[in-house]
């Protein structure tokens, strides 16, 4: 069983989780333009949060990613799994150079993520609103079992207009599930627009105040906060904890900020030059060759 890590000073901690999620931006941009189809906009909104878990909070062993008190990670949102295989590999649980197999028919990592196929994976997921409940189901396992692993579940916000998310969340409060901590990555669009503009759906903290879930808003770009937010959610034993981080679609790469095209569209060898060099460089060597290509 991995040791805990040891305790390192904020400033160290918040330098190492930008620059991953730099790296990480850079790995969704790449794999996206080599496999000619994906969801940027979906993956760079939820980039710091993904680095701040894989990277800093998350109790895992990519050695033995089927560990079974390892933390568990859903990510609803299962179209943004570009910035999950990123992480994935960059923390070790495979090599970095699957990354340009993005959706191609015989890689490990399908166009949504797979449980069954990809190393980390700890359940599949791509049909919108089921994440809370399947979190909701390992919570109340580990609780049957004696586990004390905690439950992460990453969803849009805009897929909070399934129901089945609101009787998760429901159920969930019932069941008293302290370890069960959801992170809404509130991006304000969804595929077809603006949420506010397509549903009812906010505001959404009154809504899960109401259900009587622990409810924190933070800016999910602010490590910070991501990190506190989280700490103040894991002391929470006695109910189900929400964080909402505001983010900004396309974060990180300014053409694709405010244009939701971006949510499913893939960069042509202009944009992503542009795109990398935003992002402070390394997409592309001194021969011209990208860092990694698809045989
Ligand atoms: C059940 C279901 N319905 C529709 C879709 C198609 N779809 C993919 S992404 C998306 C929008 C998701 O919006 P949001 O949850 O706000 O996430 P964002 O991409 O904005 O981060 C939709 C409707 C789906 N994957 N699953």
């Amino acid at each position: 069983m991995p040791a805990r890590k040891k305790t390192v000073g904020m400033d160290e901690r918040i330098k190492k989780l930008t620059e991953m999620a730099r790296v990480l931006r850079m790995d969704v941009v790449r794999m996206i333009h080599l496999a000619g189809d994906g969801h940027p906009g979906p993956s760079l909104s939820v980039a710091d949060i993904i680095a701040a878990l894989y990277f800093e909070v998350m109790h895992i062993d990519p050695e033995n990613p089927d560990w079974k008190d390892r933390d568990r990670l859903v990510l609803s949102k299962g179209h943004a799994c570009p910035v999950l295989y990123a992480a994935l590999a960059r923390r070790g649980y495979f090599a970095i150079e699957e990354l340009p197999g993005l959706r191609s028919l015989e890689s490990m990592l399908q166009g949504h993520p797979d449980m069954n196929k990809t190393p980390g994976i700890d359940t599949t997921s791509g049909s919108l609103g089921n994440g809370i409940s399947i979190g909701l189901g390992m919570a109340l396992a580990a609780r049957l079992r004696r586990q004390d692993y905690y439950v992460y579940v990453i969803t849009g916000d805009g897929e909070l207009e399934e129901g089945v998310a609101w009787e998760a969340m429901m159920a969930a409060k019932h069941y008293r599930v302290g370890r069960l901590i959801t992170i809404i990555d509130n991006n304000e669009m969804q595929s077809g627009g603006p949420v506010e503009k397509i549903s009812g759906l906010y505001p959404i903290l009154p809504k899960l105040k109401a259900f009587g879930w622990h409810c924190q808003e933070i800016d999910g770009h602010n490590f910070i906060e991501i990190l506190r937010s989280i700490q103040l959610a894991q002391v929470e034993e006695s109910k189900p904890s929400v964080i909402l981080a505001h983010t900004v679609k396309g974060k990180g790469v300014p053409f694709m900020i405010g244009d939701n095209s971006w949510h499913k569209r893939v960069p042509t060898e202009a944009e992503l030059k542009e795109a990398m060099l935003a992002l402070g460089g390394g997409g592309v060597d001194e021969t011209g060759k990208h860092p990694y290509r698809r045989n």
